[in-house]
């Protein structure tokens, strides 16, 4: 086999059902590769405890193929997470990834992933490379990403989360999002603030939504585990489904002293970027469930990560990096194609704090849940003429 054909399995593990059409463009291959940055900005800012972002300076990610078909995704770059800046990741896809991938075979993802991983490090743009190639394939085969996937279920439960701001302020987003969308799953941030202060929100929050609602936080590691283990007794009130990244990982054993006293699931999120950190901070006793973001594992490594959380016996979240529309409607499709994701709620509607979007189509949310769009690849397309106004790679 050479490098630019597909490999034999990948052929025949996409071609349940779609034989014919397969076999018309197996022999498809990436013909380019492009990064293009841009800015939207949010309507106001969303404050956590490792950073805050009051502008989407996300890339938009294009593969074209050799049949003319173009995939699109997005990359999200989080440098207070994973160190990437936006010019870091169009440097990184227009000088190291595109020149390494062009010319493999459309279908040879693993190709694709060995030649990325080549160069350590680049979790978003990698994710985002991936994921735009699985739309290629998708729009290539003239079905959706969400049914190559696994098409488990066709709609997830929303989740919503909720920055920094005063409790009352907290509360009336809340209480807002419940009566326009129908969401009643929060994600409260918390840490690096007075732990009084997190916990008026959490209390205020609960008493505006109710008990139904389900309620967890997220301290994206901005408190030591005695600080988190003093929250979590006084929290007990409010009722908490879950906790996230209360402290950090690297704070190897009153992390683990802090996991063993929980008596809901500890989420490790920033700490499990890949499926080797899954398996190592599982293993460890520092989390017992992991979120799944494809804006960093794309598909074929969430793939993984479900595949593994599945085999330790572990929920996995479909969590959020402050998806802009376009990796909502990523983590949408991966999130509902799996059994194991599409149990729990799911953090998809953070994009109603964009000011626009790029895509030509609304995504909705109704009585809290998100329907999957079942068209070609992913099943959006992107608004040509808004791309053009808000790149900022062309002034
Ligand atoms: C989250 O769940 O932590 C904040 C930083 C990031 O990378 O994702 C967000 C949300
Ligand atoms: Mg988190």
């Amino acid at each position: 086999m050479t490098t630019t054909e597909a490999p034999e399995a990948t052929l025949a593990n996409l071609a349940g059902g779609y034989g014919p059409t397969l076999a018309m463009h197996e022999s498809a291959k990436i013909a380019s590769v492009h990064a293009i940055p841009y800015a939207i900005p949010y309507r106001k800012p969303l404050n956590f405890a490792s950073g805050s972002i009051s502008v989407a300076d996300n890339v938009v990610v294009q593969v074209r193929t050799s049949d003319g078909v173009v995939g699109t995704a997005e990359a999200l770059p989080r440098p207070y997470t994973y160190g990437e800046t936006q010019s870091s990741i169009v440097a990184a896809i227009e000088d190291v990834f595109a020149p390494s991938i062009v010319g493999l075979g459309l279908f040879a993802r693993e190709q694709v992933r060995a030649r990325v991983d080549r160069t350590v490090g680049n979790p978003s743009a990698k994710a985002a490379i991936d994921m735009a190639i699985w739309d290629a394939i998708g729009r290539t085969l003239d079905v959706s990403v969400h049914k190559l996937l696994g098409g488990y279920t066709d709609s997830l439960t929303v989740s919503h989360m909720l920055g920094f701001a005063a409790p009352a302020q907290v509360a009336a987003e809340a209480v807002q999002l419940y009566e326009r969308y129908g969401i009643q799953s929060f994600k409260i941030k918390v840490g690096r603030r007075p732990i009084q202060d997190d916990i008026a929100v959490c209390r205020a929050v609960r008493e505006a939504v109710g008990s139904q609602a389900e309620i967890y936080i997220d301290g994206n590691r901005g408190w030591s585990a005695a600080e988190a283990s003093q929250a979590i007794s006084r929290l007990g009130d409010v009722g908490l489904a879950r906790v996230e990244e209360l402290c950090p990982a690297d704070d190897v054993l009153s992390r683990r002293w802090l996991v063993q006293q929980c008596s809901v699931p500890f989420v490790a999120d920033e700490s499990v970027p890949t499926p080797a950190d899954v398996t190592r901070e599982i293993l460890s006793g520092a989390a017992t469930a992991v979120n799944i973001k494809v804006a960093r594992t794309g598909f074929s490594d969430s793939l993984r990560v479900a595949n593994l959380a599945e085999g330790l016996g572990i929920p996995s979240n479909i969590g959020n990096q402050i998806d802009g529309h376009i990796t909502t409607a990523c983590s949408l499709a991966f999130g509902a194609s799996q059994r194991v994701t599409a149990r729990h709620s799911a953090e998809l509607s953070n994009y109603l704090d964009l000011e626009d979007s790029l895509l030509t189509g609304p995504l909705s949310i109704e009585g809290g849940e998100m329907r999957v769009v079942d068209g070609s690849g992913l099943g959006f397309e992107i608004d040509e003429s808004k791309l053009e106004h808000y790149r900022i790679d062309n002034a």
